[in-house]
């Protein structure tokens, strides 16, 4: 049986999501979002960083959100969500899938530690604004590329579990304009998607 070290508020809403999606059985590690609970000798065996997501599946333990959807799209399906090597959507599929933590993730990060988990005393307004300007370069192509077509590449994908997790958060840090029809109506496609609602309110 999968198990899911999870805490909510978090990356590993993007695993529960795909898990969801997939119908696959799984045992939840609901911890807190603390360091009395991520940082415990306990988890920190599991991730060196005491992070989350992780998986364990029989003697495999495997960190980092992206390498858990890979792993369980290949150990754990037959080809679902993500299109065929020799398919035309596959590179757009890979470019999307890795664009999230690649170039997504890091101002979101960066916002989040500068709005909601430093004290006000140490958030810093210059850094803050750097971070938004980047997010706004970042997901103002994938707005371009979303125009006529419900997912990234077309179907819904293991791409939009990755990407569309952020570009959620994105928007609800306040940092999708209204301007970007096709990010809010993506992020409201996704949101209606029964999986993301078990998700988010795991
Ligand atoms: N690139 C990693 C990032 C993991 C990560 O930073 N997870 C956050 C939650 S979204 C975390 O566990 N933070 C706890 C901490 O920093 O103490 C992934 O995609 O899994």
């Amino acid at each position: 049986m999968l198990k899911l070290h999870f805490a909510p508020n978090s990356r590993a809403g993007r695993i529960v999501w795909l898990l969801e999606e997939l119908g696959l059985d799984y045992e939840l590690n609901r911890m807190d979002f603390h360091p009395k609970d991520l940082k415990s000798e306990e988890h920190r065996a599991r991730h060196p960083l005491g992070r989350v997501p992780v998986l364990e599946d029989g003697d495999v333990s495997i960190f980092e959100s992206g390498a858990i959807v890979e792993y369980v799209l290949a150990r754990h399906t037959d080809g679902a969500l993500k299109p065929a090597v020799d398919a035309p959507e596959f590179p757009e599929y890979l470019q999307w899938f890795h664009y999230c933590e690649g170039m997504v993730m890091p101002p979101i990060n960066t916002i989040v530690v500068h709005t909601l988990i430093l004290p006000e005393d140490r958030r810093d307004a210059t850094v803050l604004g750097q971070a938004q300007r980047l997010l706004g370069k970042a997901v103002a192509p994938v707005n371009e590329a979303l125009e006529g077509r419900e997912y990234l590449v077309g179907d819904f994908t293991a791409a939009d579990i990755m990407l569309g997790h952020s570009l959620f958060m994105a928007n609800r840090l306040g940092q999708v304009s209204e301007e970007q029809t096709n990010l809010l109506e993506y992020v409201d496609r996704i949101q209606n998607r029964p999986a993301f609602q078990t998700a988010i309110s795991t």
